[in-house]
């Protein structure tokens, strides 16, 4: 089979920069929500604490020390491929408490200098604004994204960015995975950019919705922005997508995964065209939910759509309709079951390649714009060798039986795909653990979930296959 990749297909590998950056007080680096997040573990998700508590563990003030050692990490990444390198700004770096209104010049040098070191190397930036690491400050004293103001606060940092990297950075992303906070269950869940505590009693799908709205009219306000500092600037959304197959075919799951899908994705629908689907409006209506949104939100959706989407994939899940369910309403703690038809993770994350062609789809069969998978991987515990080798054939697996169903979205399904980056190129904290040894890099770090290790890197096997797969523009997989 002949591929049709283009010449200029995004291959690299993607992080965030609260996840491996460490250095947390460097260079005037204010605190992060990441920066007060305990080790959680395979069935339970990391903890946040009241700030920083002198007797625990935070596995992301050192992560795996990249601020400093960044300059060897690319020329891995170079020495892999890499045509591009996706991580993010850490937002206390430029606004160390997030409602400055002067930015923090040691910040910006830094991604001055990783930037320049990415171009050194032929590697194009992309960069995603808020990759769940909002200043601690802004949740503390503003309530998070309760709170109208922080639109203004993400416009300056993003502002900020923008003006100061022009000429370095192309590709950009506003809010990663900004659909998770549709999960509202936990307290307060680490995969989010809302930085919401949730209290005893109060609505906290109103609160969500609210707070998503204010994203929604962040990121769009941002977008406008971008396209006036440089038109050519490429600005995408960052949706966390997962199929929710219908379990079989009794036609009520079928309604039910049509309907879970709508209600899980509808953040795309905003970005994309700019204005909410009905469906929302009507279920917001159904519930009694007021939103704060206003004319002005109203026209800057419109204004600020994206040019592209974003997403990550790593799993799919299959969901069941129940009986008193007459609404049809997604319940992510109620619906979703096991799909008997694929195996899962060590952390119970259902492996499914084919549902990485059926999104590529959907996306497009939605909205026909172009598409950049920017996360795609398996976590799994590494064994490090006597002789420096890791024997990681699991993940290669896992990414070669991805990549074949990416190929054939491409050259079968005629899909627009821009580009390809693996989550976690080099091993790094994890994001709802915060666990070490779930990794997912092609360079191990030697470093374990207490901390201790020498932070050595490593290439393992899958290191080589990727390096194959660039070198032969996914011809060869
Ligand atoms: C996504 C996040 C990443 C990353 C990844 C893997 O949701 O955008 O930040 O961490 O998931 O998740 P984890 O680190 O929990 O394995």
């Amino acid at each position: 089979m002949t591929t049709s990749f283009p010449k200029d297909f995004l291959w690299g590998g993607a992080v965030a920069a609260h996840q491996l950056e460490g250095a947390w007080q460097a260079g005037g680096k204010g605190v992060s929500v990441a920066d007060v997040m305990t080790v959680g573990s395979p069935t339970k998700y990391r903890a946040i604490t009241d700030g920083v508590l002198p007797n625990e563990y935070y596995p992301n003030h050192e992560g795996i020390d990249f601020y400093h050692r960044y300059k060897g990490d690319i020329a891995l990444f170079a020495e892999m491929g890499f045509k591009c390198f996706r991580t993010s700004i850490a937002w206390t770096r430029i606004f160390p408490n997030g409602d400055e209104t002067e930015p923090n010049e040691a910040g910006l040098k830094f991604y001055d200098d990783l930037f320049d070191e990415c171009l050194k190397h032929n590697i194009e930036p992309v960069v995603t604004l808020s990759h769940f690491e909002l200043p601690y400050h802004l949740v503390t004293e503003y309530g998070g994204f309760r709170n109208r103001k922080l639109i203004d606060f993400f416009l300056r940092f993003a502002e900020v960015c923008f003006r100061r990297y022009k000429d370095k950075v192309n590709y950009w992303m506003t809010f990663n995975e900004i659909n998770n906070q549709a999960n509202f269950h936990e307290d307060f869940a680490p995969f989010t950019n809302s930085g919401i505590f949730y209290q005893e009693g109060e609505d906290r799908e109103a609160i969500m919705y609210q707070a998503a709205h204010y994203e929604l009219v962040a990121s769009a306000k941002a977008v406008k922005i971008g396209k006036s500092i440089n038109p050519d600037f490429q600005i995408g959304c960052m949706i966390a997508f997962s199929p929710l197959y219908a379990l079989n075919d009794k036609p009520e799951n079928a309604l039910m995964s049509l309907k879970s899908m709508e209600k899980r994705y509808y953040f795309c629908d905003v970005h994309v065209h700019g204005f909410y689907p009905n469906h929302i409006l009507k279920y917001w209506e159904r519930k009694g939910i007021k939103i704060d949104f206003t004319s002005e939100d109203e026209k800057a959706l419109k204004e600020g759509t994206v040019d592209y989407i974003g997403f990550s994939y790593y799993m799919s899940h299959a969901i069941v309709h129940h009986e008193k369910n007459v609404h049809y309403d997604y319940d992510e703690t109620k619906d979703l079951v096991r799909n008997e038809f694929i195996k899962a993770s060590d952390w119970g994350w259902q492996i499914d390649p084919v549902g990485l062609r059926y999104s590529l789809n959907w996306f497009t069969d939605m909205y026909h714009l172009p598409l950049f998978i920017v996360e795609n991987g398996f976590g799994a515990y590494d064994k490090k060798e006597a002789d420096g080798s890791v024997h990681d054939d699991y993940r290669i697996d896992y990414l070669k039986s991805h990549l074949e169903q990416m190929k054939l979205a491409v050259i079968e399904d005629g899909v627009y795909l821009m580009g390809y980056t693996p989550w976690g190129c080099i091993d790094l904290v994890s994001a709802g653990t915060g666990e070490m040894e779930k990794r997912y890099g092609f360079i191990y770090v030697d470093k374990d979930n207490k901390g201790n290790g020498t932070l050595e890197r490593s290439k393992k096997d899958s290191f080589y296959w990727y390096q194959e797969v660039i070198k032969a523009n996914g011809e060869k997989i």
